[in-house]
C-alpha cells in the first residue's frame, strides 16, 4: 500500500440482497466506528463520497432494485478508479459487489489490465437463481459477474460488459457451500483456499501464492471482505453466522500481507449488520482490519519472508 493513498469511501446501504434486515445500517456503523478518521490519521487523503442513492423507488425489491444498485455502484467505482482513487465500498449486503466488481472490471477493460478478485468469505456466493436454496442475491454475485445464466437485466449493456474470469477469482476462508454452487465452483475452476487448507497451512502460504500471481501478471487486485469470513465469536454482527471462521490474528495478518504487497486497488467491506451486533464490536473489528490493510503496523517493517512454505 502506498504510504499515502487517495481513498474514496462509498457507502452502499443495501439490504435487498438478504432476508435479514439491518445491513442498511452498515455504512453508518462503520463511520461511527471511525472508518474515515482512522484512514485519515494514517496519512491518507480520504474523501467520504457519502451513500449511493440508487435510481429506484425506496421500497423496490428483488432484481429491479439490485439492478439499480448495481448500476449506481458500478458507475461510482469506475469513476473513482478513473480519477486515481482507491474506492472502499462500505456495505451493505454482499450483492453490492455486483456493482463494485463490475465497476472495477470496466476500469480494467479501459486500461488494459486483468482483474483478480480475492473473496474473503465463509461462503462461495456462486449460486444462480437455479441453484440458490434461499433466493437471496447476496449468495449469487460471483455467478452473475462470471456470466452464469439467470441474471438478465442486472448489468448495464449486458451483451458487451466485461465479465469476471472465474479463474481470476480466489475464494478464501470458505466453510459453507450449497450443493449446486459447489458443482459450479468446481466446473468453472475457481481457486479455493477453504478453512481446511487454512487449518493445515495457515493463511501465509496460500495468500502469498495469490499475491505472487497478481504481482507477476500486473493485475488489478480487488478484495471483497465479508464479515462472516471472521469467526462469529469476534464479529457477531452478521445475519449468517458460520462457526469456525478466521481468528482476529489470521485476519489481521492477511490485512498486513495485503498492505505489504501494495497490490490492492479496490475494496469492499460487507455484510455488517449493526442491528445484530453487540455494542459496536463487529464494526470496530472491521475498522481495525481496514486500518491494517492501509498501513497500520506494530513496527516499521513488513511481514518477514519465510522461505519454507509448501508448494503445489
Ligand atoms: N449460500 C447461501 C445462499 O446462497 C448463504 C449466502 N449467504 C452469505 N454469503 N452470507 O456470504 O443463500
Ligand atoms: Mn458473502
Ligand atoms: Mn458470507
Ligand atoms: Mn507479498
Amino acid at each position: 500500500m502506498d504510504a499515502t493513498a487517495r481513498i474514496a469511501i462509498i457507502g452502499a446501504p443495501i439490504e435487498v440482497g438478504t432476508s435479514e434486515p439491518g445491513a442498511l445500517m452498515g455504512p453508518a456503523a462503520l463511520r461511527t466506528a471511525g472508518l474515515v478518521r482512522t484512514l485519515a490519521d494514517l496519512g491518507h487523503a480520504v474523501t467520504d463520497l457519502g451513500d449511493v442513492v440508487p435510481d429506484c423507488p425506496r421500497d423496490a425489491r428483488g432484481l429491479p432494485a439490485v439492478a439499480a444498485w448495481t448500476r449506481a455502484l458500478s458507475g461510482r467505482v469506475e469513476a473513482s478508479l478513473a480519477a486515481g482513487d482507491l474506492p472502499v465500498v462500505a456495505g451493505g449486503d454482499h450483492s453490492l459487489s455486483l456493482g463494485s466488481v463490475d465497476g472495477a472490471l470496466r476500469h480494467c477493460a479501459r486500461t488494459g489490465r486483468t482483474l483478480t478478485v480475492l473473496w474473503l468469505d465463509a461462503h462461495a456466493d456462486f449460486n444462480t437463481p437455479e441453484t440458490s436454496p434461499s433466493g437471496n442475491m447476496h449468495g449469487m454475485p460471483l455467478a452473475a459477474l462470471c456470466g452464469e445464466p439467470g441474471f438478465d437485466g442486472l448489468f448495464a449493456d449486458e451483451a458487451d460488459r466485461p465479465r469476471l474470469d472465474p479463474r481470476q477469482l480466489h475464494l478464501f476462508g470458505l466453510r459453507s457451500i450449497d450443493a449446486g454452487e459447489r458443482a459450479l465452483v468446481t466446473a468453472r475452476q475457481v481457486a479455493v483456499t477453504d478453512m481446511r487448507a487454512i487449518d493445515e497451512f495457515g493463511v501465509v502460504a496460500p495468500l502469498r501464492r495469490v499475491l505472487e500471481r497478481v504481482a507477476a501478471a500486473g493485475d488489478h487486485l480487488h478484495v471483497s471482505l465479508d464479515i462472516d469470513f471472521l469467526d462469529p465469536g469476534i464479529a457477531p454482527g452478521v445475519g449468517t453466522t458460520v462457526p469456525g471462521g478466521a481468528t482476529f490474528r489470521e485476519a489481521h495478518l492477511i490485512m498486513e500481507m495485503l498492505c505489504d504487497s501494495g497490490l490492492v486497488r479496490s475494496l469492499d467491506v460487507v455484510e455488517l449488520n449493526p442491528f445484530l451486533d453487540e455494542r459496536g464490536r463487529s464494526a470496530r473489528v472491521l475498522v481495525e482490519l481496514v486500518a491494517s490493510l492501509f498501513g497500520r503496523r506494530i513496527l516499521d517493517r513488513p511481514t518477514p519472508v519465510i522461505e519454507a512454505v509448501p508448494r503445489d
